[in-house]
C-alpha cells in the first residue's frame, strides 16, 4: 500500500517541490496551504500520478488546523510522514525597528502553527506506533544574524521543538528530524520584503543559491532511509555560503 505524506506550505517553494517528488514516487499526498487556486492546480497536476487531497487552512488558526486534519477522507487519515514546512520570515529589521505584527506572524506561523499541526497528527502516529516527522528549520535556527532577531528566534524554537519531539516520541518508534537549509531561492524573500521583487532578487544575486528541489531531494533521502536510521538533524547550504552572513558573492 502506498504511504501517505502530509506537507504544510505545499503551494510554493520547498513544500511544493517536496510534494512533486513524493507524488512522483507514488506516495499519497496531502497538500496544505491557504492559496486555493494553487492547491487546485497542484492537485490537478499530481493527481495524474497519485492520490492527492488538499486542505486549505491557516496554521495560525488552531480550530481550523484540527478541523482540517479531522476532515481527511479515509484514504488519507493514515499519515506516515508529516513535513512541517509552512513558514516564512516577515521583515528584516533591527529589534528597535521591528514591526510587532511581523513578530506575531513569525511566532504564530513558524512556531505555534507547527505545534498545532503536530498536535493534530501525533496521536494518530502514537496509536499505530509508527510515523516520521520532518521539521523544516533553518540555518537561522542554528545562528543569529543582524536584523534576523525574531525570525531566528522562531527557527531556534523549531530546533528545540524538534529535539523535544525526538525525545518524547522515542518510546513509540516515531522518527523525528529537522532539515535546516541556508539560502534557497523560493518566494521566501518576496514574503520577507512584502512583495518587493527587487529586494528579494538581490538576496540571491552573485552566487548560486539552493533550489527548492535540492531540499526536496534531501527530505526524500531522509524519509527513505531504512527504519533503523533516523537523520535527526541536517544543515545544508549553497556551496557559496559558509554562514548566515558569509556568502561568496561574485558581484
Ligand atoms: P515560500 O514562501 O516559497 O513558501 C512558504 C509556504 O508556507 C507557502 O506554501 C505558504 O502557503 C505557506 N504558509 C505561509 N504562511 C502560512 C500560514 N499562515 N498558514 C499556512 N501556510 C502558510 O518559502 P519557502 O519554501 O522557502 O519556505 C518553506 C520553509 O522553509 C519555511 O519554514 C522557511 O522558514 C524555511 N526555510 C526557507 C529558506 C529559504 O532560504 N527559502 C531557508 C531555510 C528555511 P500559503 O501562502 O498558500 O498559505
Ligand atoms: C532562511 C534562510 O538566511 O534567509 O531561513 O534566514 S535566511
Amino acid at each position: 500500500m502506498n504511504k501517505t505524506v502530509l506537507i504544510t506550505g505545499a503551494t510554493s517553494g520547498i513544500g511544493k517541490s517536496t510534494a512533486i517528488l513524493f507524488a512522483a514516487n507514488n506516495y499519497n499526498v496531502v497538500l496544505c496551504g491557504r492559496r486555493q487556486e494553487r492547491l487546485n492546480a497542484l492537485k490537478q497536476e499530481l493527481g495524474k500520478e497519485t492520490k492527492v487531497h488538499t486542505l486549505n487552512f491557516d496554521v495560525r488558526d488552531k480550530a481550523a488546523v484540527f478541523e482540517a486534519i479531522e476532515s481527511l477522507p479515509s484514504d488519507f487519515t493514515d499519515i506516515d510522514i508529516l513535513v512541517n514546512n509552512a513558514g516564512n520570515a516577515h521583515g528584516l529589521d533591527t529589534i528597535d525597528q521591528g514591526n510587532t505584527d511581523d513578530w506575531d506572524a513569525m511566532l504564530d506561523i513558524n512556531v505555534k502553527g507547527l505545534l498545532y499541526v503536530s498536535k493534530a497528527i501525533i496521536p494518530k502516529m502514537i496509536a499505530k506506533k509508527a510515523g516520521h516527522i520532518i521539521n523544516i528549520g533553518s540555518t537561522a535556527g542554528k545562528e543569529v544574524y543582524p536584523k534576523g532577531n525574531v525570525y531566528c528566534a522562531s527557527k531556534h524554537a523549531v530546533d528545540a521543538i524538534t529535539k523535544g519531539m525526538l525525545m518524547d516520541l522515542n518510546p513509540y518508534g516515531i522518527r523525528v528530524g529537522a532539515v535546516n537549509p541556508g539560502l534557497v531561492e523560493t518566494e521566501f524573500s518576496k514574503v520577507r520584503f512584502k512583495g518587493d521583487e527587487h529586494k528579494a532578487e538581490n538576496v540571491y544575486k552573485g552566487f548560486q543559491p539552493l533550489k527548492p528541489e535540492d531540499i526536496a531531494d534531501i527530505i526524500y533521502f531522509v524519509v527513505t532511509r531504512p527504519y533503523h536510521v533516523n537523520i535527526a538533524d541536517l544543515i545544508v547550504m549553497p556551496t557559496a555560503q559558509a554562514s548566515a552572513t558569509i556568502v561568496n558573492k561574485k558581484v
